[in-house]
């Protein structure tokens, strides 16, 4: 069997085939659409073949070193095929892509089995960070897991006052940090409310400002401190919130994190109002982070698990037919 058709196999059996295939429409025009076009002029993977595929991927923002290491591989495979066809170079593709993001294994989401687990999410302005912290606690609400919230962006005028605001729409109590004080005593708060109240979540949303790398790096690391010390193992997860939609520039917002600070995952956002599917790859392949969620629309259900399957199908769902 193909590697399409078992792609496809996998994706039927999925929960959340309608949500990824809509979600990804955009991304899947930009990628499967017009990997298609290539069909017509196909002759074999030859020099012209390969820079009109790695123009597709580049305008998905798969990144130039991710880009050149799909085709490096694609032709050394179809080498082994003089008479390959279009549809068998294409699954060989999707293999290749597949195999680049399972080069490096996703760690597992780390909970505490003795307490509260402690999320940091970090980002830029924008990226959709306190979006995503409703989306999370309305998950985890879901697994019947009790959530708490943590305002600790104080450096933005009315960011507190935002999650406040979703804290009282989905009924989570939100520990608000003092506009313009240290976010580092919003995170003790929060972990001691968290202690007495036994929450298993604690949702930490923090300020993103990048101006300054030093600074970045010791405000994080204060933030990492004082958590660890109010509970064993804080942070056990920081995950960084990303807008899909600024493609390379948030790959290298990513990189600067990924300096500044351990982390443990990304949160995609966004990725509704992109034709940029490929990020996620770049990510992977350069920062070996796994995207752990995507961020498909602004209301607090709209947030899915990756999975790599599900995601490869929707951007190149036309790829299936011709076999
Ligand atoms: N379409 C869409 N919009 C989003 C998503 N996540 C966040 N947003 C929007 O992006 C904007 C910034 O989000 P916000 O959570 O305030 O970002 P923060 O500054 O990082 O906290 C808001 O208007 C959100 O509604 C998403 O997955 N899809
Ligand atoms: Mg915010």
């Amino acid at each position: 069997m193909s590697f399409l058709s078992k792609l496809k196999e996998v994706f039927t059996k999925k929960e959340d085939k309608a949500v990824y295939l809509s979600g990804f429409q955009k991304a899947k025009q930009t990628f499967g659409d017009q990997l298609n076009q290539l069909e017509y002029d196909f002759k074999g993977v030859d020099d012209a073949f390969l820079e009109e595929l790695t123009i597709i991927l580049l305008e998905s923002d798969v990144g130039i070193e991710t880009a050149d290491l799909i085709c490096d591989k694609l032709k050394a495979k179809a080498d082994e095929y003089p008479q390959i066809t279009f549809h068998w170079t294409m699954n060989f593709l999707m293999e290749i892509m597949k195999g680049i993001y399972e080069e490096v294994p996703d760690e597992p989401i780390r909970y505490n089995e003795n307490g509260t687990t402690v999320i940091l999410l970090e980002g830029v302005n924008g990226s959709g960070k306190t979006t995503s912290a409703a989306k999370l606690a309305n998950m985890y609400m879901k697994q019947s897991k009790t959530v708490a919230f943590v305002a600790a962006d104080t450096f933005r005028a009315g960011a507190i006052e935002q999650l406040a605001k979703w804290g009282e729409r989905l009924d989570v109590p939100c520990i608000k940090g003092r506009e313009n004080g240290d976010p580092s005593a919003a995170i003790v708060d929060g972990c001691r409310f968290a202690k007495e109240h036994n929450i298993d979540i604690l949702l930490c949303d923090t300020a993103g400002r990048l101006q300054n790398k030093v600074n970045l790096m010791n405000e994080l690391a204060k933030m990492n401190r004082v958590a660890s010390r109010e509970i064993e193992g804080a942070p056990h997860n920081t995950w960084l919130v990303l807008d899909a939609t600024t493609g390379q520039n948030g790959l290298a917002q990513a990189e600067i994190f990924a300096q500044s600070t351990t982390l443990s995952g990304i949160i995609l956002t966004k990725m509704d109002g992109t034709a940029k599917g490929g990020i996620v790859l770049a990510i992977k392949h350069k920062l070996h982070l796994p995207v752990l969620f995507i961020g498909l629309g602004e209301q607090p259900e709209d947030l899915r698990p990756f999975d790599v399957d599900s995601y490869l199908y929707s951007i190149s769902e036309g790829l299936n037919h011709g076999e």
